[in-house]
């Protein structure tokens, strides 16, 4: 008798914390026990029993081709037989890196490591090597990867200085960073008018992807733009999550704002272990070994890890890709939003190209507090009832959704006729 996610999720538990290797995976937002996967294809994943799911998680972002995407795989398989890493330079990397210059214009220069975090972490380090100062600004609800100086939550008062939001980050650094609240232009404009000659970043979610999906409002990004221009501050988009998942160009282009450094993640991997970060010329200029920034990985640039992205973004940047993406992605948000309606129940959703954002809330949050205020008991109860229709939706009701090319008319409708029987189960 094969073990099941119970006897599996028991078992880990003894030997890796919360039997996760990340922890969101826990569902200790959601309750319950996580659901261990043992085969994905397209639009679906199955569990150790065998039970099928659509799946709107696509690992958090990377699986926008479906899962094990034939033209991936085959790349993969043929980069493995020349050997899995070299430790040296390879034409891949160059390709890659060209790949990604070309559809990104504000990437002059870029350096590819091995996650997310990597790469915020190393464009922060950047940053602060560049300017020469040491705060940066972030803002409360947004995530970049788990370096310790993105691990601070606001402090008390607006311009107080951050405090750790991870039990072994020494105040001593938090104290560098400031949270600012998303989408509050005017706080964003006071602060660069009082401190800005000491602000070496602003690292911002240009799309916010971390507290639920939050749109940037009019004005924002640019404001962040202008306040960085004015003040030789790094503007630093984080698009890790939004990189070739929102658009060809990422968020930047959707709106038309051109950061001084980039991050990148995720979907640039193509499900393999892959980060990047690059930007302007003089400021790339700082990283070792043409400048007195170091950062370095044993695994940068792995030719397996590259392959499997150049597989990726040569679907992805094909013309019409991201429109058919958008339609697919909006289809499932009207089918949850009809079916919340059909139910008279507060629930709302958007999407912005292969992500989408879903509230038990009247109409989209449009900063932090508002994610707050949306019924996350709601979801919680919606969300066991999806999983057991065989519907995998994020397990927190403050993360994002992924839909993938693969994700069919019938995938939505049967995510539609699972919305109806869920919400009929749970809000009697
Ligand atoms: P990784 O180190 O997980 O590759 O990337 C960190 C990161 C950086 N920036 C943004 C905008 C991100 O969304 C992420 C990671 N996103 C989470 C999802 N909320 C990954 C899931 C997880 O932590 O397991």
């Amino acid at each position: 008798m094969r073990p099941n996610s119970e006897a599996l999720f028991e078992r880990s538990q003894r030997l890796i914390p919360g039997g996760v290797n990340s922890p969101v995976r826990a569902f200790r937002s959601v309750g319950g026990t996580p659901v261990f996967f043992e085969r994905a294809q397209g639009a679906w994943m199955w569990d150790v029993d065998g039970n099928r799911y659509i799946d709107y998680i696509g690992s958090w972002g990377p699986a926008i081709l479906g899962h094990a995407d034939p033209s991936v795989l085959a790349a993969v398989e043929r980069a493995a037989k020349n050997g899995l890493t070299f430790g040296a330079p390879t034409a891949g990397e160059l390709r890659l890196a060209e790949a990604i210059a070309a559809a990104m214009p504000s990437i002059e220069s870029i350096r590819l490591v091995s996650s997310g975090t990597e790469a915020t972490m190393s464009a922060v380090r950047v940053a602060r090597g560049f300017t020469g100062r040491s705060r940066i600004v972030k803002f409360e609800g947004c995530y970049h990867g788990h370096g310790d100086s993105l691990l601070v939550k606001a402090g008390s008062g607006a311009l107080t200085l951050g405090q750790p939001s991870s039990a072994g980050v020494p105040p001593e650094l938090a104290q560098h960073t400031l949270v600012l609240a998303y989408n509050d232009v005017e706080q964003a404009e006071r602060t660069f008018r009082e401190i800005g000659d000491t602000i070496a970043a602003v690292i911002v979610e240009p799309i916010a992807g971390n507290m639920n999906m939050v749109l940037p409002q009019p004005g924002f990004l640019q404001a962040l733009r202008d306040g960085c221009t004015r003040h030789g501050s790094v503007l630093i988009f984080d698009e890790v999550m939004t990189g070739f998942r929102v658009a060809a160009g990422g968020a930047q282009a959707l709106h038309g704002i051109t950061p001084d450094l980039t991050t990148l993640g995720k979907v640039v991997g193509g499900g393999l272990p892959l980060g990047a970060f690059g930007g302007r010329r003089d400021v790339m200029a700082c990283v070792a070994p043409t400048g007195p920034v170091y950062q370095a990985g044993t695994l940068s640039g792995n030719p397996v890890a590259v392959a499997a992205g150049l597989a990726t973004l040569e679907q992805v940047l094909q013309p019409g890709f991201f429109a058919r993406l958008e339609t697919t992605t909006r289809e499932v948000c009207e089918a949850f939003i009809a079916a919340g309606r059909r139910h008279g129940v507060a629930l709302s959703a958007q999407s912005v190209g292969g992500m989408f954002g879903l509230y038990f809330s009247s109409s989209p949050p449009t900063d932090f507090a508002q994610v707050m205020q949306t019924d996350g008991q709601r979801f919680n109860a919606f969300f066991h009832q999806m999983l057991a229709r065989g519907v995998y939706l994020a397990p927190s009701a403050y993360e994002a959704g992924f839909v993938s090319i693969t994700h069919s008319a019938q995938d939505i409708a049967d995510t539609a006729a699972a919305a109806d029987a869920a919400l009929a189960a749970t809000h009697r």
